[in-house]
Order: C-alpha cells, then sequence, then structure tokens
C-alpha cells in the first residue's frame, strides 16, 4: 500500500501547481479571502487563503469529507463551505456575498490602479458607486490614480503571457542601450507558470554591483521618449536607510511601476475579447479624455475606443544589486501567500529574518549570502520549490 505524506501547514513546504483540482472550493473561500480583505480582518483574511491554499496543493479533487482527514489549515467555516458545495454545489454565505453593494463596489474601486480598501471604503462610504460617479465626482485623486481611471477598461483585462514576453523584448532593448550586460529577468505570476496575469513583472541587475544604479531612470526616460510608458512613478533604493534586520512586505529596491502603451500585434485582434465589467456606457465611448483641472468635467477615459491599436498593461521593474539578485528574485516570485509562509518559516523554525534583501540569522548573528535560490532554501533548512510549484 502507499503510505500518506502528510500535507504541511506551511505553504513553502508545499508543491503547489497550477493544476488546482479544487477549484469549486478554492473560489468560494476566495471570495470570502476577498471579503475579509476589503473589511480589513486580517485574521480571517488568512484563515481564508490558506484554506484554499491546502486545496490547491492537493493531487486529488475532493469528493466527501473524508477526503480531507489530517489536511491542516482547515477551520469549522471552511470545512462547513466545503461540506454545503459538496452537498449541493454552492455555499449561501458566498452566493449572499457577491450579491453585496457594499463587497461589489470595494471589489471595482479596488481594481482601480492607486486604490487601496481604506480609500475605495471611504468612497463607498461617501455613496459613491460606479466609475463614471468617482469621474464625476469633486475627488482630489492621485497621479496614480488618474492614471488607474483613464487605462481602466484595459487595465482589467489579462495580460498574456506573448505580451509578457514582448514586453520583456522591449525592455531588454531598452536596458541593454545604457547597460550591454545587464540581466533580465521575468518574475512574478509568469515566472510561476501563469499564461495570464494583472500585470508584468521584471527584475534587473548587473554582474558588476554597482553598474545598476541610476539605470532605472535612464531607462524610463528613453522609453517615455519613444512613447512607451503612459504613466511611471519611480522609487530610489532606500535600502541604507532600512534597519534590515526586519521582515517587511515591501522592499527597498530601486523599482518603477508604470503602464505600458503596447502596440497591438497584427495576429493579436482579440475577436471576441470580453471585458468583464460589461459593455461601456455610451458617455464612456467617447474619444480620449484627459485629466482635467480643479473646477470642470473630467472623464478620465481612454481606453474605451474599441478599435484603438494598442493596450494599456501594467508592468513593475525592479532593480537589484548582484549581491542581494537572488533574495529579490525569491521575494518577487512570489505567490504572496508563499512568501508570507517563507518569512514565518524562517522566523520560527530558523530563528532567522528573511526579506527581498538578505536572510539573517539571529543565531549566529550574521547575514547569510546567496548567490541563487536554491541556496536560500537550504540556509532555511527548506526542500528546493521551483517557481511552477510555488502557486500557493
Ligand atoms: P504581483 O505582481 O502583485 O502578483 P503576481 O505576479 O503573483 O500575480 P498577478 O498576475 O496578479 O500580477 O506581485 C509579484 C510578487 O512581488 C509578489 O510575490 C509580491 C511581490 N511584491 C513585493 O515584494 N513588493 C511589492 O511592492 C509588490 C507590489 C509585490
Ligand atoms: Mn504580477
Ligand atoms: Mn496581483
Ligand atoms: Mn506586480
Amino acid at each position: 500500500g502507499t503510505i500518506a505524506v502528510p500535507v504541511s501547514p506551511h505553504a513553502c513546504q508545499r508543491r503547489t501547481t497550477l493544476n488546482n483540482r479544487n477549484r469549486l472550493f478554492t473560489d468560494a473561500l476566495n471570495i470570502l479571502a476577498e471579503n475579509a480583505e476589503l473589511s480589513e480582518n486580517e485574521g480571517p483574511y488568512l484563515a481564508f487563503t490558506r484554506a484554499s491554499s491546502v486545496l490547491k496543493s492537493l493531487p486529488y479533487n475532493v469528493t466527501k469529507m473524508d477526503d480531507l482527514k489530517g489536511i491542516p489549515n482547515l477551520g469549522d467555516h471552511s470545512r462547513k463551505l466545503i461540506e454545503e458545495i459538496l452537498e449541493g454545489g454552492t455555499c449561501n454565505e458566498v452566493q449572499d456575498l457577491i450579491q453585496n453593494v457594499r463587497y461589489q463596489t470595494l471589489k471595482k474601486f479596488t481594481s482601480i490602479f492607486g486604490v487601496g480598501v481604506k480609500t475605495a471604503d471611504k468612497w463607498f462610504k461617501e455613496g459613491l458607486r460606479t466609475l463614471n460617479e468617482l469621474r464625476a465626482s469633486t475627488i482630489k485623486f492621485t497621479k496614480q490614480q488618474e492614471a488607474g481611471l483613464l487605462y481602466y477598461e484595459d487595465l482589467i483585462l489579462p495580460v498574456t503571457k506573448v505580451e509578457a514576453d514582448l514586453i520583456k523584448q522591449i525592455i531588454e532593448e531598452a536596458v541593454h542601450r545604457f547597460l550591454p550586460s545587464a540581466i533580465i529577468t521575468l518574475t512574478g505570476g509568469f515566472r510561476r507558470g501563469k499564461e495570464y496575469g494583472h500585470d508584468v513583472d521584471f527584475l534587473i541587475t548587473h554582474r558588476e554591483e554597482g553598474r545598476e544604479e541610476g539605470l532605472i531612470s535612464k531607462v524610463i526616460s528613453w522609453m517615455t521618449a519613444q512613447g512607451i510608458i503612459l504613466y511611471d512613478d519611480i522609487t530610489d533604493n532606500s535600502y541604507h536607510k532600512w534597519k534590515y534586520k526586519e521582515s517587511e512586505t515591501f522592499d527597498r529596491f530601486a523599482k518603477c511601476f508604470s503602464i505600458f502603451k503596447l502596440q497591438k500585434m497584427v495576429h493579436n485582434l482579440e475577436p471576441g475579447r470580453t471585458c468583464s465589467h460589461g459593455s461601456l456606457a455610451a458617455n464612456e465611448t467617447r474619444g480620449i479624455g484627459l485629466a482635467g483641472h480643479a473646477g470642470s468635467p473630467r472623464h478620465l477615459t481612454a481606453t474605451a475606443a474599441k478599435d484603438k491599436d494598442w493596450k494599456a498593461v501594467r508592468v513593475d521593474l525592479v532593480v537589484a544589486p548582484f549581491g542581494q539578485y537572488a533574495y529579490a528574485l525569491l521575494g518577487w516570485t512570489g505567490s504572496r501567500l508563499f512568501e508570507r509562509d517563507l518569512r514565518r518559516y524562517a522566523k520560527h523554525f530558523g530563528h532567522m529574518i528573511l526579506n527581498s534583501h538578505s536572510l539573517f540569522d539571529n543565531k549566529q548573528n550574521t547575514f547569510l549570502l546567496a548567490a541563487t535560490e536554491e541556496e536560500i532554501f537550504a540556509h532555511l533548512g527548506l526542500d528546493y520549490i521551483p517557481p511552477q510549484e510555488r502557486n500557493a
């Protein structure tokens, strides 16, 4: 007979491919997780996210409650949900939620680039419900939010792997103009093997440490002159100002959150392309609107025309010094839960502090160097998990 290998409660000790055999349950759990996140309930958010994640890692379809024997990270609430779906195919709580106006509105508002839960909730409490109401309001948007509204219809479309590879070529050309042997790596969801993403993430480095300094602004300036950049927000490296023996969610690398203007390829006209938010209202389809001045009507739409020959795509560029490259690569590959559990595992089981720059060993009072991700897993005492199996 076979010996059942126990399922680890840590996402970084599980192999989670994109072949999710329990989507019916994980979709439902993700909605509860999302609702908790939109309500800033961190505990339930994590509980539902962990429950969903453990089901994603199972190599079989769950068809009866008995299949969940010994599976960690499933609380009473999650188990009840699974049981209800096993019995009737749906879960009432989830059905109610997707009809809920607050849930729908906050989900829509937070899908705007630059809008977080706090802002979305504030607008909801002010009575705002639709993007057109936002656009017509007197709200003082940030530059990021203005871009988010301007390119909204494009930015909610999934980015394909083909588009990601095309953007990689564009970035390589731009980066190599200034630093010929710079290394450019596709990270985020695409490195984990996803066919679609909400953005495209890149990590840039150079073997000679220091050569990467100042690169990002040169590259963005050049691409802006080429008409490729619709929006950019560059952050300088601030690692030197950091109490770096901390495990923070955010890193201190030089980076740029941007929106690219991607020319559509002739063979990629997307005839049946759909928009998850339905067809556009007539008043949203008129030409290219620009951010208006205070007091004048703002349209904040640029992506409504169906026949335009370009697509706005969110791109994240991160520049790491070579000595921190392996940590940056691990930190920017995800998934979010995989990263979270790596850091938690490092802290509780290794007395180490992991972030996207380094690994600090509290017992030896020293930084552990690594040239590859494999070496980082080894430092942590974990089996190496390749990117395609980090879809926790
Ligand atoms: P995302 O691009 O947000 O997520 P993703 O690529 O996994 O999925 P999607 O298709 O939705 O884009 O983040 C990629 C990784 O980068 C993720 O593991 C978290 C990490 N990250 C940071 O380390 N710092 C940051 O400031 C951000 C935004 C992300
Ligand atoms: Mn991404
Ligand atoms: Mn994302
Ligand atoms: Mn990203």
